[in-house]
């Protein structure tokens, strides 16, 4: 084989020669015969061909400006070409680097990288032996379809309303779960609300593929939510995916995360408190929600509860503050609702939610979902953050401070850099309080520690250098540490940060060993079978569209449920697209909202 051409030594002269050349050669014989000119590309990849699963990179695009790179598994050739789809000019030569293996994956990986390729267009990827990759787009604007779709996951996750066909499209479906008789379990009962007593918590979203309702999983998802407002207010006037509230002069995404914190408030009980969840006793089967009938329980307050409740409602309280007109009373109620889960939790700093241990002691069992935390400083830390960023009250980060410890990437049950990103935002309004250079340059060395890791994956994403990293969920910890690495760049303008986010989109997207885009509905390979009941029972074959699947999990605590059986033990590939799978292929409102941030601020970022 003749040694292969490198991109950076063609001009731009030789290029348009090499357009016109491959142009003819494939013409004539229908294929594109790039080794005739010393590319070492195959003479194979026609694009008739299918795409090949072992070029993987992100399938929905790249913005002009962006880095990009794919990565290939298995190849010998030493380089590859960038194609035009339409046209077949071959727009650019690069060469591969070096194998590395992964053992993650258990593969050998080389990269191929094309940032040279600016112009807006389709192009596709071309590796002798291997073939063609997936069509991908390099525009303005890539990312805004995706942010849109996941943020209308919400709207397609709404109890107590009729999902209308002018917004839901071929998804449209009857209200679900009115949630207006729903009764306190034993293990809530109260003297103000004895057993039995029935109360109405209406309205917010379904948690995941199941129909219940959970308070510390929507304290992140809707902080998450609310952070691409309070961080970019500009870009969440973008953010418009078309619910029923579209036109009110508020940003839809303050709208839909309002859907979900009128449900909040009425889980706080008359003491302060805040129920752990609202359930169905176990989880129903494969069903719409509108044919589900079996009873609904409030079931026991916790500590983890209130001072999620406490933190989100003291957020949307400094934001909806904006818009009073459309929303008057509403900041002060969420306000007054904070402050009072706040002094409940600092009354009961240590209350879990130990389910078991509930239905040793109450009738009826509660099988659903935990979200049981037996460790609640971060909790504290963060509810403090909030509480002090709105009031103005230095006292709650005596109590307690996100400072207190290290940074971490965020997940449902580790809330502690919620609140760092909160006072990163409003540093300037909490000087009295905290250290602020300590609180910049910490959390630096944390973002830096984060973008180090790159250098350690052949993929060279942030996502994968620890095992740790492949969690039930790990797309959301990809997310996450996207969406905190951003933090970073907002504070130093300095664009390694973005570059390393960007990485972790890319993988979500398709750049990872699955060789899956995770969005239903985005790239051309995204899962078709999540663990989502409307998704299953509509009839449709589309998945409803814009939710990010859990991703790889090696503890694949569903293996026992599933046939067909996980196609491997690696950590990055133990991913199944199967209906079966509800450690790896479930949807949740907490790795969505991940998701819809750092659409958005890449979109931002890259100057939409
Ligand atoms: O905390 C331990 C950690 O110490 C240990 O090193 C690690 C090793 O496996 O496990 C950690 O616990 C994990 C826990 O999540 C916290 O991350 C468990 O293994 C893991 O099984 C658990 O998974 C949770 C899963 O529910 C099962 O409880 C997921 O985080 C959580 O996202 C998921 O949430 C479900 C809801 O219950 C119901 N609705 C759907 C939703 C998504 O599947
Ligand atoms: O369908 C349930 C899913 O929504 C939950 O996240 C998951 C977590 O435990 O559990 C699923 O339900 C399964 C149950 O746990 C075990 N039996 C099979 C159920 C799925 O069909």
């Amino acid at each position: 084989m003749m040694k292969p051409v490198s991109s950076a030594s063609l001009a731009p002269s030789k290029l348009r020669v090499l357009r016109f050349v491959s142009n003819l050669l494939s013409k004539a014989v229908g294929l594109v015969v790039l080794s005739l000119l010393g590319s070492g590309v195959a003479p194979e990849a026609t694009r008739a061909q299918q795409a090949s699963d072992r070029i993987r990179l992100n399938q929905v695009g790249f913005y002009p400006d962006a880095k990009k790179v794919a990565v290939v598994v298995g190849a010998d050739a030493g380089s590859f070409a960038v194609v035009e789809t339409a046209t077949s000019d071959t727009v650019h030569l690069g060469t591969l680097s070096a194998a590395e293996q992964w053992d993650m994956s258990g593969e050998q990986v080389r990269r191929a990288p094309f940032s040279e390729v600016t112009a807006a267009g389709t192009y596709e990827l071309r590796v002798e032996g291997l073939g063609v990759s997936y069509p991908f787009t390099i525009e303005q604007n890539v990312f805004r379809p995706v942010a849109r779709a996941a943020l209308k996951a919400y709207y397609y996750q709404r109890m107590s309303i009729p999902l209308k066909e002018e917004y839901a499209g071929q998804w449209a479906r009857p209200m679900g779960h009115p949630d207006d008789e729903v009764q306190v379990h034993p293990s809530a009962a109260s003297e103000a609300r004895p057993e039995g007593t029935t109360i109405a918590a209406p309205k917010g979203w379904y948690d995941a593929g199941d129909y219940n309702k959970y308070v510390v999983n929507s304290g992140i998802s809707t902080y998450t939510l609310l952070a691409i407002y309070e961080h970019y207010p500009e870009g969440a006037e973008d953010l418009s995916p078309s619910i029923p509230e579209s036109g009110n002069d508020v940003p839809d995404v303050l709208d839909e995360a309002l859907w979900n914190l009128r449900w909040m408030l009425d889980m706080q009980a008359p003491d302060g408190g805040v129920y752990h969840k609202l359930t169905h006793p176990s989880f129903q089967g494969m069903v719409m929600p509108h044919e589900v009938s079996a009873p609904r329980y409030v079931v026991q307050k916790s500590t983890a509860a209130a001072l999620d409740f406490a933190a989100v409602m003291a957020q949307g309280a400094r934001l909806y503050d904006d818009y009073s007109d459309a929303f008057p009373g509403l900041a002060d109620s969420m306000r007054t609702a904070a402050l009072r889960a706040w002094t409940w939790a600092r009354a009961h700093p240590d209350v879990p939610y130990d389910q078991q241990a509930m239905n040793q002691q109450y009738d009826p069992d509660v099988v659903t979902g935990a979200y049981g935390d037996d460790t609640f400083a971060d909790e504290f830390a963060w509810a403090a953050a909030e509480l002090a960023v709105t009031t103005e009250a230095d006292s709650f980060l005596a109590v307690a401070s996100p400072l207190d410890r290290a940074p971490t990437v965020p997940s449902w049950g580790n809330v502690r850099t919620l609140g760092w990103m909160t006072l990163l935002e409003h540093r300037a309004d909490v000087a009295s309080a905290v250290d602020t250079s300590a609180l910049t340059r910490r959390y630096r060395r944390f973002a830096d520690e984060l973008v180090q890791a790159r250098t350690d994956v052949p993929y060279r994403t942030v996502m994968g250098r620890e095992r740790s990293d492949f969690a039930w969920g790990s797309n959301s910890v990809a997310a996450n540490q996207a969406m905190v690495l951003l933090q970073a760049e907002r504070l130093t303008h300095d664009p390694t940060y973005v570059q390393a986010a960007l990485a972790n989109f890319d993988y979500l997207l398709g750049r990872n060993a699955t060789g899956y885009s995770f969005v239903t509905g985005h790239g051309d390979r995204s899962p078709m079978r999540i663990h989502h009941r409307p998704s299953e029972a509509d009839g449709i074959t589309a998945p409803v569209p814009g939710f990010l699947a859990g991703g790889p999990n090696p503890g694949q605590q569903d293996a026992g449920h599933c046939d067909p059986a996980y196609p491997s033990d690696h950590p990055a590939t133990s991913y199944l697209d199967a209906l079966c799978s509800y450690a790896s292929n479930e949807v949740t409102i907490n790795w969505n909202a991940p998701l819809v941030y750092v659409a958005a601020v890449l979109g931002a970022e890259y100057g939409e």
